[in-house]
């Protein structure tokens, strides 16, 4: 993979300050807009655009430049039918059994329940993966991955922007546990499933909650 190669210069754009408070609202204004979705139309979308969207993703920075991860992208109808159906399982016994009061009562503004038809009517279904730890050389001795979690989280976090920017939507999916993943989509357990990214164009009509952000004065402090 990445062999240490010594030091290259960097390839930087430098703006002047006026350009940069444009790019700063412009970029702003273009994810503002995002918003998680949970009516997905059925209509294709080139895998291409996928691909390229995954490509930024693994421009992540990561723990040592590891790479933790691996995306799983699921187009078949029948490993689709097979993830909902599994996925509904856990959601079910979420929902009447496991979930405390509280979190339902968090989750009650977003009119989430146990059905995800979603999981087979999205074009894209993209399972991501943290892996625990590499594996190098002939052995295949294992290389410790430093920040996984964190990695793996940025990593998804370019591809969810990278998805809004070329006009997707996606929902971040976490039935919970995960591990039927590994078992359909033959991932290896030194692989953790880490989210379900369910990927298309919304329904024509789709709502979406109510719901608004922080300020960035509750966000953010100055010193
Ligand atoms: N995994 C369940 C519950 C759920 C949990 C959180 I935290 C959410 O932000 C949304 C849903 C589900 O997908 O319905």
């Amino acid at each position: 993979m990445n062999e240490q190669s010594g030091f290259i210069p960097l390839n930087f754009t430098r703006y002047t300050e006026p350009d940069m408070l444009e790019r700063s609202r412009a970029w702003y204004d273009e994810v503002r807009r995002r918003r998680s979705v949970r009516a997905f139309s059925p209509e294709a979308v080139p895998l291409q655009i996928i691909e390229n969207c995954l490509r930024s993703a693994g421009t992540s920075v990561s723990g040592a430049n590891l790479q933790p991860w691996h995306f799983v992208v699921v187009s078949k109808p029948e490993i689709k039918t097979q993830i909902r159906l599994a996925a509904e399982a856990e959601e079910r016994a979420f929902y009447a059994v496991k979930a405390p009061e509280e979190w339902l009562a968090a989750l009650a503004p977003l009119g989430t329940d146990a059905d995800k038809p979603f999981l087979e009517t999205a074009p894209y279904l993209i399972a991501i993966f943290q892996q625990r730890y590499g594996e190098s050389g002939e052995g295949g001795e294992r290389v410790k991955h430093y920040y996984a979690t964190e990695s793996v989280g940025i990593a998804t976090g370019m591809l969810i922007t990278a998805l809004h920017h070329v006009g997707l939507a996606c929902l971040t999916h976490t039935p919970s546990p995960m591990g039927f993943l590994n078992k359909i989509l033959e991932r290896p357990k030194s692989e953790r499933p880490f989210l379900l990214l369910v990927v298309g164009y919304p329904s024509p009509g789709t709502e979406v909650p109510d719901i608004g952000k922080k300020a960035l004065t509750e966000i953010a402090t100055f010193l």
